[in-house]
């Protein structure tokens, strides 16, 4: 039965595609054998409940495969998974998009398809297991994350972040099958690689070994001892893509391309699949239920396992997500106190006077660096480290591994339970981009603390100093970008971010000490609108300043000069153009006013548009930085008030 069961998914997949006019056939085909045996014998799924907490992750990494998965969870019986949306895979409003989506459909535990994503991902899932586990017990928290990689995303760096840090957190719950079959697009994968990969995950430390993709057997007993083994599990899977076409199996053609009607009817008699397209007959779909109904026997026992726990209430508490109404009790008052000291500080270390609070307030949050925790000041006084020792702290060393930390807290966002933050340099997002591009299309609530955010770090120079990777933050979907201008705006954005269920966050800090500019305090959140009026004209506006972050400072000297020749300007503070431009236009309009305007933002002026008119004067950066103090970087590319003062007088008597 097992044979047929594998064969389903290897007709499904060939007749989408085919349907579809593209799509991968190859992938799923070749993964057939594997995929069957890891469900039919092992995985604790229940598609009658998708979201139950303790179920088992799998994550399809080689995400072009994406018939794979769509076929398994047609057969497993999911109710939004008809034979329909199998027909209609690659369509328009088809929950079967060319790669997994996450939230389009159930049983998709998170988009895949930049190749090394998913096993960045699942690392973060299965951190999240084993951190889940360690407060409420294996009698609430015990589950596998499974993964499926190709060769593509053992070739992307990602992967190598991926596998050091799980190998070095010995997580040992987390089974990765690699789908060994030495072809990617351009070929024979020896045109471009020819690493030991069994040698390369036991170096990192993982349970390491290599199996026959197509012996069922085998799949099992290797299944079954990297279940046993306490490291995380690497299983080669030797594998024929596209498995079962008669003339093109074993090639590159099956990778990404149709069969073509005389293939695939090869391979129908080749692999002994008599029946039409899209029918699968009683018995074999009878098979695949079989695994959803023992999915849903083991959800049942742990309901009732749940119904006698003393922890299900605070496990319920962590999955509902923080409270939100607490926060704002215990952050209001925390932002009194701000306006009263009026404290001189950098936004970064501002950013850990909030998290103090933050931490405090909230069991869930899981903070992190990549390797500059004293630097980022992520971590805590409650914090206590997580190692492979001890799983129940909070508090995360990435080592240097931007995306590999990205990706990892896409999937404790995922994973549920926890909210993670963590921290690099500014500058690094370019680093991390294709994680947090993620984040933000999956709608996950992932924060990103970027400190170090301008020319005003200094001497460390320009490789360190962004000057475009605001600007490439803006533009990316669904991510709200923060550059809060003091401490008040700092705890504002905190509170915005964490109460931010579908849309990442990215905090940009300042190392350079700033003033307290909010000084009276007010119970709303002015950063909530995106943009606000900090300091009013005495009068009709003659100019308006605009500025984010660290040179708000500089906008509200210059404010001060202007005046004292008798102009009267108005500053606004816009620590996040996304949620400004989501305002009504009527409050854009007034806080925007009529009178010029100048923007001022030590970056490049691309992203201002929308915040500057016909009528107006950009005071920022058109270069990359430069080596030195930063007070002196400020005067050398021109960031000062004074620039400020003649921008504005030069519009106002234009
Ligand atoms: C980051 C990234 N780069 C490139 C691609 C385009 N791409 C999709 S599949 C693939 C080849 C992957 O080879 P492999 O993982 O061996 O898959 P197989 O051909 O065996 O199905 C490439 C380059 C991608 N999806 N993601
Ligand atoms: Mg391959």
């Amino acid at each position: 039965m097992e044979n047929h069961m594998a064969n389903a998914i290897r007709a499904l997949s060939m007749d989408a595609v085919q349907a579809a006019n593209s799509g991968h056939p190859g992938m799923p085909m070749g993964m057939a054998d594997v995929a069957t045996v890891l469900f039919n014998r092992f995985i604790k799924i229940d598609p009658s409940n998708p979201d139950w907490p303790d179920r088992d992750r799998f994550v399809l990494s080689a995400g072009h495969g994406s018939m794979l998965l769509y076929s398994i969870n047609h057969l497993l019986g999911y109710d939004d998974m008809g034979m329909d949306q199998i027909r209609n895979f690659r369509q328009m409003g088809a929950r079967t998009a060319g790669h997994p989506e996450y939230g389009h459909a159930k049983g998709i535990e998170t988009t895949t398809g930049p190749l090394g994503q998913g096993i960045a991902t699942a690392v973060g899932m299965a951190l999240a297991e084993r951190m889940q586990n360690a407060r409420f017990g294996d009698d609430l928290v015990d589950h596998h994350t499974y993964v499926i990689v190709g060769d593509g995303c053992l070739m992307e760096g990602i992967s190598h972040e991926a596998i050091d840090f799980a190998g070095n957190l010995g997580l040992g719950k987390l089974i990765v099958m690699w789908d060994d079959n030495a072809i990617s697009i351009d070929g024979a994968t020896s045109l471009s690689t020819g690493t030991d990969q069994i040698a390369r995950f036991a170096a990192s430390n993982w349970h390491s070994i290599a199996v026959d993709g197509h012996d069922k057997g085998a799949i099992a007993a290797a299944i079954e001892a990297a279940k046993a083994d306490p490291r995380p599990s690497f299983i080669a899977c030797k594998t024929i893509i596209g498995f079962g076409a008669p003339n093109k199996q074993g090639t590159a053609a099956t990778h990404g391309a149709p069969l073509g009607a005389d293939e695939i009817a090869l391979t129908r008699e080749a692999i002994g699949w008599p029946h039409a397209p899209f029918t699968v007959p009683a018995d074999v779909k009878a098979g695949w239920e079989a695994i959803a109904a023992r999915g849903q026997a083991a959800q049942r026992a742990w309901a009732a396992r749940m119904q006698g726990s003393s922890h299900a209430q605070a496990f319920r508490a962590a999955l509902a997500g923080p409270d939100l109404a607490a926060l704002h009790t215990a952050m209001a008052k925390y932002r009194q106190s701000l306006s009263a000291d009026a404290p001189k500080v950098a936004t970064r270390k501002a950013s850990q006077m909030a998290l103090e609070v933050i931490n405090a307030t909230l069991p869930t949050t899981v903070g992190g660096s990549a390797d500059l925790t004293g630097s980022n000041l992520t971590k805590t006084s409650s914090m206590a480290p997580v190692s492979a020792d001890d799983f129940s702290g909070s508090y995360i060393y990435y080592g240097v591994r931007e995306h590999g930390m990205a990706a990892a807290m896409n999937g404790l966002a995922l994973h549920g339970g926890f909210v993670p933050y963590g921290g690099t340099f500014l500058v690094f997002a370019d680093y991390m981009r294709g994680a947090m591009r993620l984040s933000a299309l999956m709608g996950k609530r992932v924060i990103y603390v970027l400190t170090h955010d301008s020319i005003g770090l200094g001497e460390d120079g320009p490789t360190h100093q962004p000057v475009e990777t605001l600007a490439s933050l803006r533009a990316i979907p669904n991510l709200n970008v923060y550059r809060p201008a003091d401490a008040v705006e700092t705890a504002e954005a905190w509170e915005l971010a964490l109460g931010d269920e579908t849309t990442p966050s990215v905090l940009c800090l300042s190392r350079q000490s700033l003033p307290t500019l909010r000084t009276s305090h007010v119970d709303a959140l002015q950063s909530s609108k995106g943009a606000y009026v900090l300091r009013e004209a005495t009068g009709p506006r003659d100019v308006t300043l605009i500025a984010t972050g660290s040179e708000v400072e500089i906008a509200l000297d210059s404010a001060r000069q202007l005046a004292a020749s008798g102009i009267k300007a108005a500053v606004v503070s816009a620590p996040c153009f996304e949620r400004f431009k989501a305002q009504p236009a009527a409050y854009r309009a007034q806080i925007l006013g009529d009178a010029p305007r100048v923007g001022v933002e030590a970056a490049i002026e691309q992203s201002w548009g929308p915040l500057l008119g016909d009528s107006s004067a950009f005071i920022g950066m058109d270069s990359f930085g430069a080596s030195a103090p930063a007070d002196q970087l400020y005067t050398h590319f021109g960031v000062t008030a004074q620039a400020v003062f003649d921008a504005a007088t030069k519009l106002i008597n234009a």
